[in-house]
Parts: structure tokens; sequence; C-alpha cells
């Protein structure tokens, strides 16, 4: 066995990374639109409210790759490739600028028809996150993001006009991008400022408890649209390893795994799981729920369980030794002195993707869809021209080969969409550098470059993969 024939080979971006025209025809600003780039965005993505009062140099999702007016030659290269599938994310501040309207914006509705369209003409399925981190502008100041129950309404407005608009195009929808992104960077995940006298978890976890249930209503309204959608959940996984054999800290990072799979376990099972009255009482969270929203909850359960993996991660009980913890990225974790990291840091470890992979599908017994992995990367351009992304090629080549042993194992896997296909701006430090593309795309920190794209070593190389039904690596 090996791949099965169907499997899904793609790669995947986000509407706010790529797309850039941040306000062409009528597109209303999105959080991400206020965001710098570099260690201005990684203060700004912790302190929002500063952010919203500050006036920065450069801003890069306002331009990005301009995906916006280059998808048609960039699908292009994509098909060249041989993709399979390609995922991205619609912007909601393109359909509803500011968020509360009831009327959508017909001009970005067309661009997405557009776009779908290039991509149906290769043949490629399409795999839509309906939010990717940019919650519109608007809902963030006026209503305080996802801590308002009205978001729902809002949302769900938002994902029925999408669904029934791409009923015919699209088939593959997340709901939410990385749902569990809302106790690490909330701002991101969720449009929420948090003040400082207020009790942040109690806020996160309402805030959370509204996506889910929206999430439930848009699979729920999506499969009276059409029966043949299916829909995923979205986990920003990578097991939590003990950093002792010591028993403590073995519990204490299955309870840290519990945690990120709470949201998950709703999504998928249907209820709250069995620890989180405990949970909630040791956060003092007190969670508002309305009547009826534990059966929409339990009768509106996803498809499939895609999740994004770059890394495993690291915990201990013993507080001395969690002092050496690294915050710099969404997610702190202490040095596996067994594994190499990126350059930013992010600890390589592709045993730990078929780890992940077993705990998923040990918990939910769905079949998984990576819809994230990859190395961020700096690239160089050669005297002749040519890109030698080796270390790229060698990342994702490893993890492929943990995907394939797990299929191997018995676990069904639809697909493979490789994070940031084409360079794009990095979600976690705004930058250009941080690349994870076959596809070079020439534009710089400050945004300056032409723009031109060019096919990178790895290029040909997932074109083999894909060629072989991953045969070839
Ligand atoms: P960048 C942090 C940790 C894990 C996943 O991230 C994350 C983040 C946010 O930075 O987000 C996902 O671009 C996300 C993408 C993002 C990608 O990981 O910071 O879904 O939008 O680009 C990689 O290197």
């Amino acid at each position: 066995m090996s791949f099965p024939s169907d499997f899904l080979w793609g790669g995947a971006i986000a509407a706010n990374q790529s797309e850039g025209a941040y306000q062409s025809d009528n597109k209303g600003l999105s959080l991400v639109d206020i965001l710098p780039s570099g260690q201005h965005r990684i203060e700004a993505l912790h302190h929002p409210r500063k952010a919203l009062n500050t006036t920065y140099d450069y801003y890069p999702s306002h331009e990005a790759i301009d995906f916006y007016h280059h998808y048609p030659e960039d699908i292009k290269l994509l098909a060249e490739m041989g993709f399979k599938v390609f995922r991205t994310s619609i912007s909601w501040a393109r359909i509803f600028p500011k968020g509360d309207e009831t009327t959508p914006n017909e001009e970005g509705l067309r661009f997405y028809d557009q776009l779908f369209d290039e991509c149906l003409k290769y043949n490629m399925e399409l795999l839509i996150t309906i939010n990717h981190f940019d919650t519109p502008l608007y809902l963030v100041e006026h209503y305080g993001g996802w801590r308002n129950r009205k978001l729902i309404d809002f949302y769900l407005h938002y994902a029925e006009t999408i669904l029934e608009r791409y009923k015919h195009k699209v088939k593959y929808w997340l709901t939410f991008n990385e749902i569990n992104m809302m106790l690490h960077l909330p701002f991101f995940g969720g449009g929420l400022i948090l003040e400082e006298d207020e009790d942040h978890n109690q806020v996160k976890y309402q805030a959370a408890h509204h996506q889910l249930v929206a999430s439930s209503l848009a699979i729920q309204s999506g499969r009276t649209i059409n029966p043949d959608f299916e829909f995923g959940c979205m986990l920003a996984a990578g097991e939590i390893y003990p950093y002792r054999p010591h028993p403590s800290d073995v519990l204490k990072a299955q309870q840290e795994n519990y945690e990120q799979y709470m949201f998950i376990d709703v999504q998928a099972k249907g209820v709250y799981p069995w620890f989180t009255e405990r949970l909630f009482q040791d956060k003092n969270v007190q969670l508002s729920m309305e009547k009826g929203d534990e059966q929409i909850l339990q009768e509106n359960t996803v498809d499939f369980i895609s999740f994004s993996y770059y890394s495993s991660r690291l915990t201990s009980a013993d507080p001395e030794i969690l002092q050496n913890e690294t915050h710099g990225n969404a997610f702190s974790t202490l040095k596996n002195p067994h594994l190499n990291a990126s350059e930013w840091g992010w600890q390589i470890d592709p045993t730990g993707l078929r780890i992940t992979m077993n705990s998923l599908y040990d918990r939910y017994e769905k079949p998984l869809f990576i819809v994230e992995n990859g190395l961020g990367a700096k690239d160089s351009i050669n005297e002749n021209g040519t890109i030698e992304d080796n270390e790229r090629i060698s990342y994702m080549r490893d993890h492929l080969v943990q995907i394939e042993k797990a299929i191997n194992d018995g676990i069904p896997v639809i697909g493979y969409t490789s994070w940031g296909c084409i360079d794009i701006v990095s979600a976690g430090t705004g930058e250009m550098k941080k690349r994870y593309g076959f596809i070079y795309v020439d534009r710089d920190n400050q945004g300056g470059g032409s723009g031109q794209r060019i096919r990178k070593k790895s290029f040909y190389w997932y074109q083999e993969v894909i060629r072989s039904n991953g045969e070839f690596k």
C-alpha cells in the first residue's frame, strides 16, 4: 500500500497573506491590515490596542504578492506541478466590508468566482477556509470581535452567502483556520483585544464557544445547500512531549495536549469533552451557553479532521526547567536536544507528524487532511538564476515518508497541502524573507522587488512527487 490513487496533492495559502489589493473593489479593512512586520508585528499581535493606535511605515498585507491580480499566472504554475487541490481562504471583508451588512459586495464575490473557475479549468479541487485570521476590522472595533455573540450571526450570514454562491465550485470547506489559536494569539484567532483588567481565559473560552457554535451552524446550512460538501475542522497541531520521563512531565504534556484537542473534540464529537468542567473550574471560566447551543454542536459535526503541522513541542512540570521556554512563536516550547530547528527556531520533527496523526486518528476516527506543513526559510538566487532549496525538499520528503507510514498503518488520509506553495507573507512575523514556496516571488521585507515568479528546485521535485503519486520522494 502507499498513497491512495485519489490522494489530493496540493498546496495552501491564505487570502490575507497573498492577495494584497487590500482596498480594491470595495474591500473593507480586516484585522491583519493594521499589522506591521518583523518585531513590531510580534509585539502588535500581543498588544493589539497599541497597534490600532500606531501608524507603521509598512503593512505587508496591503500588497502582499498581489495574488489578486496575478492569480491566473500563479494558478497556471500550480497546475504545472500537477496540483489536485488548492487551499486558500476567502477574505470576509471582501464579501462584507464591515462585516455586519445584509447585502454582500458583488465585486468581492466575483473575484472568487474568477479565481475558482481558473482552478477548475485545471481540474483542481478547492479547499476553502471560510475564516483565516482576518475578521473584518469593523467587527473588532465596534463589536469586540468574537467575544460578542452577535459575531455568530454575522459569520453565519457570510458563510451562507459563500456556501450558496460557490456550491458548484467548492467541495471542501474549513470553517475556521487553527481554531485553537484563540488561546495563543487571540487577536489573530478571534479579533480579541484583551484589556488588562479583565479575565483573559474567560473572554477567550467564551469567544471560542461562539466560534464553535458558528462553525456548527455553518455546517448545518452547508448540508442543506449541497449535501456533497465536506466540512473539516482545523487544528494547529503538533504533539506536546514531556521534557523528562518524570511522571509529572508526562501528565502535564498529556493535559496540555487535551487543552488543544478540546475544540476539535467539540467539532468532531459534538460535545465538550469529559475534562471540561474541571478545566473551567481551574481556569475560573464560566461559559455562558444559550438554549439550543448543545444541540447545534451535537448535530453538526465535521466530516474530516484537518490540521497544520510544523513541529512538536516540549513541556515540563518543573518551573525551573520551564524558565528555558522560548516564547518567540505562537507556541512556547522547550528545546528538544534531539531535534534541529529552522532559522526561525521551529524544531524539525518528521516523526512527530506520525505521532500527531496517530493521536488524532485514535481520538476521532475520521479521515485526516494535512492542510499545512512546510519549512519557512530564506532562499537565495544563484548566479545562473536558479534557487536550490534543498533544505525545503528534505524537510518535505521526510514528512511525506511519515505520512506514508501512517497510511500504511491504516490511517485514512485525504490529502496533503503544503503551506505557502507560492511564497507569501509570513503570518507570525509579516516577513517576506520567511519563504515556504515551490515558487519564488521577488519581493522583499519592505515591499520592494519586481514581483516576478521563479520556479525553485522544489518545484520540479514536487512535480515528480505528484506525478508518481508519492512513489518518488
Ligand atoms: P508563519 C504559529 C505557529 C503555528 C502555526 O506561520 C501558525 C502560527 C502563526 O504564525 O500559523 C499557521 O507564516 C497559519 C498560517 C501561517 C503558517 O502557520 O508565521 O495557519 O497562516 O502562515 C506559518 O511562518
